[in-house]
């Protein structure tokens, strides 16, 4: 397989993959200048017109999602490969996914800089979606300070989790229109979808460009307009519906408009569908579910659990809700040589406009030809292939055990590796671990907790236990030394499961996802156990999760997602309906 291009506008691929760290140092003041040069309003640009939208893709994280939004909405894509590309487009949409430095390091590697800046003085139709709405200011602090566009007055600054937010913000928020945006009509009391750690905040010098603001801890900028100059933070192409219509306004060029009839005031709790994916004996791959994470079937033939069509069921669960998929061999398969679940990613995202996460063998990796290939190329072919965020689960608890022991960070770990690249925010660490009874606290070294399940011999105490390789190996690690150690080195959310309740039905274990949702202060998501709705109002009001996931009821149809939902909502748990 062909090494994927590095971090770079999809000009020529290139030999080595990994992006030089880079940090441009800032001279203050110059770049404040820019802005002030924008001509005042003067008329409205149309897109539909052109029907072709340029599309400035620099190559990191997931822009085929709004590739795949773009067709949807029936417009073709012209690519990016020239600075008169960008100056004679007819509508430009400039997606970020990532990190702020690799995005400016490309732009001004292909010379791509000034063009952009000299486009949007000419007040041309554009659209920037989260990095691409952060590089408009003057400059980040995102392993910097680095300088930015300087286009719109302002520093990009990582969320403040002082106060008790978890950071990063991941999830379906409201937005309080603050002037007359055209584009975002619709979105008055609806939820759309963000995933970021870092934000721009209000100031006296750009409150002229601020179109609306979100409320995650403090009023942050989610979107700006100036003319037919518009960005927002959040993600139109992922955010169901509603971020439809605002790419559909925006592509037509606003169009009719009709104001928004939703419930949304804050950052929902989100529901999240999972589909474990293997192949079957027959080597087809279908949904399988465990029992304890055991997917075979309790009869002769002893098969392996089919719960029906990956992408079939994805397309089912998007109108609903998010979805995650696993690939549960993936750590004896190697990833990239795994075309069906790559065709089934690639399939399942051209109609899911929701946030798709992808986990399974993300890790270093050398085939039989002796060729290696890096973690982060694994993940770059999951995020082209449509994938939002990456699960890494074996690999993450290799690493946590050596940082643990030498106390230092190599950045070589897949998870330093593409949190760096990617942005912490598309890195997920999924946990598999069990339940160990024992009689004394101090009988292991690691964190113990009095249970509320007591034990079969009537243990009162009870640690968890990391796993790899699908449940199949113990580790000396526990969960609560594992999720602080991943936090450490990069990861943006924790898939928290639980093998004890893996398929049982009873409720999620609400002691583990307790401990680890109070000790870390990135999103934890419950999973293991759902059985009935209460479970996920339980899980709401006794820990700090920030999502809770299913699997077995949501296949078998025993609790469909919008009765969940409605049910939250009679709980008074804001949830995205
Ligand atoms: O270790 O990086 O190759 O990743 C493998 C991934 O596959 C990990 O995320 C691991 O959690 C997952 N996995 C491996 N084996 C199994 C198995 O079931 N035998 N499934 C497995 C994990 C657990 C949940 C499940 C919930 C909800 N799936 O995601 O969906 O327990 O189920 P329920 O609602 O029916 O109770 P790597």
């Amino acid at each position: 397989m062909e090494a994927p291009p590095p971090l770079s506008l999809r000009l020529a691929s290139s030999s080595s993959l990994r992006a030089s760290p880079v940090s441009v140092r800032l001279g203050v003041g110059h770049a404040v200048k820019r802005y002030s040069r924008l001509r005042p309003l003067r008329r409205r640009f149309c897109c539909r017109a052109a029907s072709t939208v340029t599309l400035l893709d620099y190559g990191a994280g997931n822009v085929r999602s709004l590739r795949n939004a773009i067709h949807h909405l029936g417009f073709d894509i012209k690519d990016v490969k020239t600075p008169e590309d960008i100056l004679s487009a007819d509508c430009l949409l400039f997606p970020g996914v990532g990190a702020f430095a690799q995005a400016m390091e490309v732009l001004n590697q292909n010379r791509m800089t000034e063009a952009l800046c000299t486009y949007i003085e000419k007040d041309r139709p554009f659209l920037g979606i989260c990095l691409g709405l952060q590089l408009l200011f003057e400059s980040s602090q995102e392993n910097g300070p680095i300088k930015g566009l300087g286009l719109v007055p302002g520093v990009v600054e990582r969320f403040d989790s002082s106060g008790g937010i978890r950071v990063p913000h991941i999830g379906w928020n409201a937005v309080n229109i603050c002037k007359e945006s055209a584009i975002l009509d619709e979105i008055e009391g609806r939820h759309v979808y963000f995933v970021h750690s870092y934000r721009a905040l209000p100031s006296e010098a750009n409150k002229e460009w601020i179109s609306s603001t979100c409320n995650y801890g403090e009023n942050f900028i989610s979107s700006i307009r100036r003319g037919n100059v518009h960005a927002v933070q959040f993600h139109p192409e992922k955010s169901g519906d509603v971020g439809l219509s605002i790419l559909r306004r925006f592509l037509n060029s606003y169009g009719s408009s009709r104001s928004g009839n939703g419930n949304a005031s804050k950052l929902a709790k989100r529901v999240i569908a999972c589909l474990d994916v293997r192949t079957n004996d027959k080597g087809d791959l279908v949904v399988t579910k465990g029992d304890q994470y055991d997917v075979r079937e309790h009869t002769k033939e002893n098969e392996v659990r089919n719960l029906g069509k990956p992408v079939d069921l994805a397309g089912q669960y998007y109108k609903m809700g998010l979805t995650s998929f696993l690939n549960i061999t993936g750590f004896r398969d190697f990833p990239l040589g795994d075309l069906p679940m790559l065709q089934v990613l690639r399939k399942a995202s051209e109609n899911v406009f929701v946030p798709l996460t992808v986990g399974g063998g993300i890790r270093d990796f050398t085939d039989g030809n002796g060729r290696h290939y890096s973690s982060l190329e694994v993940a770059s072919e999951y995020f082209r292939s449509g994938a939002d965020k990456v699960s890494i689960g074996s690999d993450a608890v290799y690493a946590a055990e050596e940082y643990l022991k030498t106390g230092v960070k190599t950045g070589k770990s897949s998870l330093e590796q593409i949190s760096r690249v990617y942005g912490n925010q598309a890195v997920v660490v999924s946990i598999d671990p069990r339940r160990i009874y024992v009689r004394n606290p101090d009988d292991v070294q690691f964190m113990v907790i009095m249970t509320s399940t007591p034990g079969p011999n009537g243990e009162e105490y009870a640690w968890y236990q990391c796993t790899v390789n699908g449940g199949r190996e113990g580790r000396p690690i526990g969960a609560y030394e594992f999720a602080k150690a991943v936090e450490e080195l990069g990861a943006g959310e924790i898939l928290l499961n639980c093998i004890d309740c893996d398929g049982q039905g009873k409720g999620f274990d609400i002691d583990l996802i307790k401990l680890i949702s109070d000790c870390v202060t990135i999103p934890v998501i419950a999973s293991s156990g759902a059985g009935a709705v209460e479970h996920f109002s339980e899980v709401f009001e006794k820990t700090n999760a920030s999502a809770a996931l299913a699997a077995g009821i949501f296949h078998r149809k025993e609790v469909p997602i919008p009765s969940v939902k409605e049910h939250l909502f009679r709980e008074g748990v804001e949830v995205r309906l």
